[in-house]
């Protein structure tokens, strides 16, 4: 027989037990990867740029340093800039800062990070995993949205073709 003194002693243990692995999803919930989406390439197209918003809840500024993917050889940190009336792409190789408190938009156009030497076709609807390196937050991974051709935005977020 399992008298109230045993149960108690039972649940008590339940909460203890959990407490280590709940402590760890804090670290990274100071910084979230939200929205993240790809284009659908065609045969034979070896490089997608990736699109995300990330944004730093903590008191600390951080720094995006890196990424990797397995659809990918390498995963690079780009930006787009206007350079005389031509559109240019720029690698970045000191990563892209991350303010305390504050959100970076990576979108068409702009700062982007950039799947080289891609293994498959990326298709509409699918979703593959990345994963982001910060300097202070750590490794990140997330699930890329693969959008249509002519996507400017990720889905829902109310963004028209040009
Ligand atoms: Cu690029």
């Amino acid at each position: 027989m399992t008298s109230n003194r045993d149960l108690v002693a039972l649940c008590a243990l339940a909460v203890l037990s959990s407490l280590p692995i709940a402590a760890p999803a804090n670290k990274s919930q100071s910084l979230q990867v939200t929205g993240a989406w790809s284009r659908e390439t065609a045969t034979g197209q070896v490089v997608a740029g990736g699109f995300m918003t990330l944004t730093n809840r903590s008191r600390s500024d951080d720094r995006f340093v890196g990424a990797s993917s397995p659809v990918a050889s390498e995963v690079q940190l780009h930006t787009m800039s206007m350079d005389g009336g031509v559109m240019r792409m720029r690698r970045l190789t000191t990563g892209i800062p991350v303010p305390a408190g504050a959100s970076v938009e990576l979108r068409p156009g702009g700062l982007h990070i950039m799947f080289m030497g891609l293994k498959r076709q990326l298709r509409q609807g699918q979703r593959f995993p990345v994963t982001l390196q910060f300097e202070r937050a750590g490794r990140i991974t997330v699930n890329v949205a693969v959008q249509a051709v002519g996507s400017t935005g990720p889905k829902g977020a109310g963004h028209v073709g040009h």
